[in-house]
């Protein structure tokens, strides 16, 4: 496979080969003057490879690339990548067809036992995996103060005021789906609600739904679902919840929230610093596959003719819609572990494995991260000499973060400490963030009822009108419900080239001193899996996502 340089070999005043191996040098560390030209002159080599692009309006820039094809070789897949990429979305949809399912498209699964016949190697446990959604409290007043008909739903009404002073009531908001141009598929239009989910923490069973409206606003053809309603009614309606989920899980908490982001990490990182940079080295592994992967998931996923278009209630407007929406209220804070969860008011939520294990993540990363950083710079004002550094995070804040009016990331690194917080998001995002988005995909997605990718007729407005005949005319056909099974489990699966978190195969650094703060970084990864593993032991429903040996050093997939 090729190699990624990172020192220099002189011949002459050209730069002829480039070696792996080498002290990591800013630009204050070079001397000479012919060293430093070949700095400039390397950057200016990749700014002309490496471009920005607006591949959308009010979304992060992307690397100009009409596909994969356009990429340099070092951005590329390696063989064995590509054709296991390519191999194993056509085993899926094979083994889908072996299964003799007459996929004719528009025809809907009988009952819900159907769905099972598709149903081949996994089965998995019904839940769900996006934990970007809850919001404590104020937002559940706002939304009793709208809904009269709560007067009507005594069973919980009693008790509500007791359970909202204890603190175990939380809201799921879909308010950004609201308005959102639905697909049309086939002929067919397809259809998009935008919840509200009121969650209980029943000190047993964790987290429930205990009251479903399917709109924003309350009226006689927007009820109030409750676990008391005839049980086709209430099914229906956390379906409907589940597939607002679906848009918002994969289009803004994975691909918004970490592709485009890392996306952007990545494309300054080639343009900015030379390969003998501290911040290179460190950078560089956790950015392995991530052009390639996006430039596929823009051409082959969400484009007019792409997998989006053709299942996905989202498909074609819709999902940049949502997308620009959620890039509008992005901010650099809500990347950053400790804040989201404190921002969405889930500090003390039990058993929120995600949050705790993130927390874990992050701590180890940052530690890691500074202990690298200390290595090559010795105060902050040294942070603000390196004109590469600056000229870095200036492309990243100014130029990829385009047009986000609340992101909050300076154009200028300061201090060490701003360095280290912004590096620490970048590789957090590119591991932890991106397998906890990732990886569960195929396991709270087969089960298609219980995210279902697309709905097919408008949500229920009588609550005693539901049949399961409706149910199965409103869930993803028989073709649909096989693509997002196909798509998830390509997706979802282990990856077989995957280089594990922590495991840096092509050593960027050579320093004695480097390799102490790696060699910890990976003992520390090491403890927190073990931690991970017995913490789970036992456990019906276990949450492995985030075991560091599961997660790989970038996104891949
Ligand atoms: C790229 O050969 C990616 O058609 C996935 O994209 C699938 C393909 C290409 C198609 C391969 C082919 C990965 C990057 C990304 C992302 C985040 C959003 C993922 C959403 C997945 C939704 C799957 C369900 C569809 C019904």
């Amino acid at each position: 496979s090729y190699t990624f340089p990172c020192y220099r070999w002189l011949v002459g005043d050209k730069v002829v080969v480039e070696l792996r191996e080498g002290t990591a040098k800013k630009i204050s560390d070079d001397t000479l003057p012919l060293e430093i030209s070949h700095r400039k002159a390397e950057l200016q080599e990749r700014q002309k490879i490496y471009r920005w692009l607006a591949w959308a309006p009010s979304i992060p820039k992307c690397i100009d690339a009409k596909s994969e094809a356009d990429l340099p070789q070092d951005a590329r897949f390696d063989n064995e990548k590509r054709s296991d990429f390519v191999g194993s979305l056509h085993y899926a949809l094979l083994e889908l067809s072996l299964k003799k399912l007459a996929i004719k498209f528009g025809k809907s699964w009988n009952d819900l036992d159907d769905f099972k016949r598709i149903f081949w190697k996994l089965r998995s446990p019904i839940a769900g995996n996006n934990h970007k959604m809850f919001t404590f409290l104020s937002l559940v007043l706002i939304f009793l103060n709208t809904m009269d008909s709560w007067k009507s739903a005594s069973n919980i009404c009693v008790s509500l005021s007791l359970l909202l002073q204890e603190g175990n009531i939380f809201l799921v908001d879909y308010a950004i789906m609201d308005g959102i141009p639905a697909n049309v598929i086939r002929d067919r239009i397809q259809h998009i609600a935008s919840p509200l989910c009121l969650l209980y923490e029943h000190p047993e069973k964790g987290l429930i739904p205990i009251a479903i409206q399917l709109g924003q606003k309350p009226d006689k053809d927007t009820p109030i679902f409750l676990p008391s309603d005839p049980p086709l009614a209430w099914l229906l309606a956390k379906m409907w919840v589940r597939h607002s989920e679906f848009q918002v899980f994969q289009l803004l908490s994975h691909l918004l929230r970490t592709h485009l982001v890392v996306e952007v990490i990545c494309v300054s990182t080639l343009r900015q610093l030379p390969a003998v940079h501290p911040i290179y080295k460190l950078l560089t592994p956790h950015l392995r596959y991530t052009l390639e992967i996006n430039c596929r998931g823009r051409t082959q996923l969400l484009s007019m003719d792409g997998i989006f278009k053709k299942v996905v209630s989202t498909g074609g407007d819709g999902l940049l819609i949502l997308a620009q929406r959620e890039y509008k209220v992005l901010t650099y804070r809500s990347l950053q572990p400790k804040f989201d969860f404190l921002d969405r008011g889930v500090t003390k939520l039990k058993d929120y494995f995600y949050r705790d294990h993130s927390m874990m993540l992050w701590n180890v990363i940052q530690n890691f991260v500074s202990g690298i950083v200390s290595l090559y710079y010795k105060s902050d004002s040294e942070v603000e000499q390196d004109s590469e550094l600056q000229a870095w995070i200036h492309d990243v804040a100014v130029e990829g973060f385009v047009d986000v009016p609340h992101f909050g990331l300076a154009s200028e690194l300061k201090t060490k400490e701003e360095l280290i917080t912004l590096l620490s998001v970048a590789i957090f995002t590119s591991t932890a963030q991106h397998a906890a988005t990732n990886n569960g995909q195929f396991d709270w997605c087969a089960w298609v009822p219980n995210t279902p990718c697309t709905m097919r007729h408008p949500p229920p407005t009588d609550k005693d009108a539901v049949t399961m005949g409706m149910i199965m005319d409103t869930l993803p056909d028989i073709s649909q419900s096989c693509v997002e099974m196909a798509i998830t489990w390509h997706l979802g699966r282990a990856q077989p080239d995957a280089i594990p978190m922590g495991q840096y195969v092509e050593q960027y650094f050579t320093e004695p001193a480097a390799l102490r703060v790696i060699d910890k970084f990976r003992k520390e990864l090491k403890e927190l899996e073990e931690q991970i593993i017995a913490q789970n032991e036992g456990l019906e429903l276990q949450y492995l996502y985030l075991c560091p040996s599961r997660m790989e050093n970038s996104i891949t997939i």
